[in-house]
């Protein structure tokens, strides 16, 4: 039985048909059907999302019946059980002020779906991002949040949760990548900046989060931490020095500063490249173990994901003016790994909506033709020892053990 966008009301949000197969979805899926924009711009009134009635409120909604694939049925004609109706998807997505995050946030606005939450450290920017970017108001709230201080960190969940919104989606994407530091910096708790970003700040977000998404009645609760090739040592890319290595987190016990023992999570010098690789790992690692515990009990979705090269992006900020001008025709003509800002952020949005893409613990890629596949990750970063090594240092880190 196929699923069809039977009948498409004036007033309309989502779709969704509970209880059917990854296969069936698929035909239809989020993106497949063709919402009537300025419906929803004039008639989605966001503020039902803010306010403390919005879980015992109904949204405008379309409506998809499941029915044989041929006929088309009068709205009129659709039996009332065989309704589904779907209030907007609340998506929080950190580093949303630029490249893959804005670009994501874009394609999920673009599906009339989804109401974003823009996690971000510089309000004003984030507001330009999303003003630039022609994602219409509506469709996505800007609140602050500076993953290199644990204070702010706890400050955001508190902020989100006061809004009265439902989370049902949470994009841990944001990143900082110091390639020619030649010494390290550290946030606010004193960590090395990488690590301490891109994987201690998130794993408390997320740590603090899972209690809200827990409560969330969405159809599919997702937990999505984007990781990388270059963590991956099974690949080329990965082996490119410096190559990310954990060791036996010595560093990361001592506190990843150059007082007690090494701002490295190996213990080894600093360097900025690798401090970004192993974050990355981390990021990986964290995935699966937030998948082991936590999958079967809440149903949440647990994936990771390479979204390409995306080699024009904030990310390359700090590196040489040289390599900012070489690397994206070195990408594009030579490992051909390049993809734009706009084809990454849809392959994100696949990840964060798309009902095929509902099996947890996964690294997702995608090939040549734009497919995703389940990819491998290296030994270290599917490393079960490790992860859980990694959870328990790094929840003594943040204040949570
Ligand atoms: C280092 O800087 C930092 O010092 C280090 O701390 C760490 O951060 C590291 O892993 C990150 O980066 C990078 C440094 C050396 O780069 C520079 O400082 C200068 C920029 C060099 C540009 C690097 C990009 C590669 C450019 C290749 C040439 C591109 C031409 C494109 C045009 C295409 C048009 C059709 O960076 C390096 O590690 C680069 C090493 C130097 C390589 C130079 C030769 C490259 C030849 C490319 C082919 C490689 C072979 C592979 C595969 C494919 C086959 C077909
Ligand atoms: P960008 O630099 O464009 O985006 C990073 C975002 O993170 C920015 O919005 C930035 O905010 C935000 N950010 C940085 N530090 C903090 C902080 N302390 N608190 C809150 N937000 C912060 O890079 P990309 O879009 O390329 O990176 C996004 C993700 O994609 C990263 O996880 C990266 O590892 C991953 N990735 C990127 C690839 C690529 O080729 N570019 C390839 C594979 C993975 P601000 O705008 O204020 O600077
Ligand atoms: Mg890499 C063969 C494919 C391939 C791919 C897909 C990437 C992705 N890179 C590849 C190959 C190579 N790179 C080769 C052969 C070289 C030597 C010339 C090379 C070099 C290189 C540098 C110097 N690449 C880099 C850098 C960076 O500074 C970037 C980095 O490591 O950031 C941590 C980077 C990247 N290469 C990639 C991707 C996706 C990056 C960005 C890193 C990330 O977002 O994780």
């Amino acid at each position: 039985m196929a699923l069809q966008a039977a009948s498409i009301l004036p007033s309309t949000v989502s779709i969704y048909k509970e209880g059917k197969s990854n296969a069936s979805l698929k035909e239809t899926g989020f993106f497949g059907v063709s919402v009537p924009n300025n419906h929803l711009k004039a008639e989605f009134d966001w503020s039902l999302i803010k306010s403390k009635e919005f879980r015992k409120r109904e949204l405008p909604v379309r409506t998809i019946r499941a029915q044989t694939a041929t006929t088309t049925p009068a709205i009129t004609e659709a039996a009332p059980e065989a309704k589904k109706t779907l209030r907007k998807c609340i998506v929080v997505i950190t580093g949303a002020s630029s490249g893959l995050g804005l670009a994501t946030a874009k394609a999920l606005s673009e599906t009339g779906q989804c109401h974003v939450i823009m996690a971000c450290r510089n309000f004003l920017k984030a507001e330009r991002a999303a003003k630039t970017a022609g994602i219409p108001k509506e469709n996505y709230t800007v609140m602050h949040l500076d993953l290199a201080s644990l204070e702010s960190v706890r400050q955001f969940v508190d902020t989100f949760r006061r809004s009265g919104m439902p989370l049902d989606v949470l994009v841990c994407n944001a990143a900082v990548y110091l390639p020619i530091a030649k010494e390290p910096t550290y946030t606010a708790e004193g960590f090395e900046l990488s690590v301490g970003t891109n994987h201690l700040g998130h794993f408390l977000l997320a740590r603090l989060l899972l209690d809200d998404l827990k409560k969330s009645d969405y159809p599919t609760k997702r937990l999505i931490i984007v990781g990388s090739i270059t963590g991956n040592t099974n690949t080329l890319a990965g082996n490119v020095p410096p190559k990310a290595n954990l060791g036996d987190l010595r560093g990361l016990v001592g506190g990843l500063n150059d007082l007690n023992s090494s701002p490295m999570i190996d213990g080894g010098e600093f360097d900025g490249a690798k401090a970004y690789k192993d974050s990355k790992v981390c990021n990986m690692l964290t995935m699966q173990e937030l998948h082991r515990r936590y999958h079967e009990e809440t149903g949440i979705t647990f994936a990771s994901l390479y979204p390409g090269c995306i080699a024009e992006t904030g990310l390359f900020r700090n590196h040489v003016p040289l390599f900012r001008t070489l690397f994206p025709p070195f990408q594009k003509y030579i490992t051909k790994g390049y993809v734009s800002e706009e084809e990454a952020g849809k392959r994100l949005a696949q990840v964060v909506s798309d009902p095929s893409l509902t099996k947890s613990g996964v690294y997702w890629s995608w090939n040549k033709n734009s497919s995703s596949f389940e990819n491998q990750l290296s030994e270290e970063a599917s490393n079960a020892e490790k992860a859980l090594k990694l959870w328990e240092i790094s929840e003594k880190l943040v204040g949570l053990a």
